[in-house]
């Protein structure tokens, strides 16, 4: 009897930021590592939205502006496994960690891993502060309107009380 290996693939979702360098040329590098990582199969890039930059004490619109994307994934690996190659294409851009939220050249985080909710020292699933970020829903719900945040429901009513918030301030 012949053993087949079984590969499961689970889907995730990958958030890209950079605020720092060429910005643009970084995002479509990083997608392009990514999809010719083994083990990892890119299915949908979104649109890059240039947002102002998020510090622990609010909107900074002195900072450089991000852009951020999302990118949807199929991945034999495990969450585990997907942030260090994650962490690896950071590095590779000259990703360097000074500060927390700090300026950065390119930043990748895992928002979403088949639903799953976990959270380890390393890896907290889904993306513990996805939920209130327009500039990770908004292209996530562009490149998936059904998409579903563990614990927090659709996206799109996310995005829609966001944006029904910002109206009424
Ligand atoms: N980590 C835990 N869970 C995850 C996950 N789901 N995905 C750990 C990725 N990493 C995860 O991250 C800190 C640690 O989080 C890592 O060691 C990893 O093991 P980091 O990338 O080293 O540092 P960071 O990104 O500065 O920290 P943090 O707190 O994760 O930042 P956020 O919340 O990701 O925010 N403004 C705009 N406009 N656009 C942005 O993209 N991004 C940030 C970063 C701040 N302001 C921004 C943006
Ligand atoms: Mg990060």
């Amino acid at each position: 009897m012949s053993v087949t290996k079984r590969l499961i693939e689970a889907p995730a979702v990958i958030a890209v930021g950079a605020n720092l360098g060429d910005r643009r040329a970084t995002l479509l590098a990083a997608v392009r590592e990514l999809a010719s990582t083994d083990g990892v199969t890119v299915t949908a890039i979104s649109a890059a939205l240039e947002t102002p930059a998020l510090r622990p004490e609010g909107v900074d619109p002195d900072a450089p502006a991000y852009l951020n994307a999302v990118v949807l994934v199929t991945t034999t690996r495990t969450p585990d496994d997907l942030l260090t190659v994650l962490n690896a294409i950071e590095q590779a851009h000259g990703r360097v960690r000074a500060e927390r939220w700090g300026d950065r050249t390119l930043d990748l985080d895992i928002v979403d891993f088949a639903g799953i909710t976990s959270s380890s020292e390393r890896l907290t699933l889904p993306h513990p502060r996805a939920f209130e970020r327009d500039f990770v829903l908004t292209p996530w719900l562009e490149v998936d309107p059904q998409a579903e945040l563990p614990g927090h429901g659709s996206v799109a009513a996310l995005v829609a009380a966001m944006h029904a918030r910002e109206k009424d301030r």
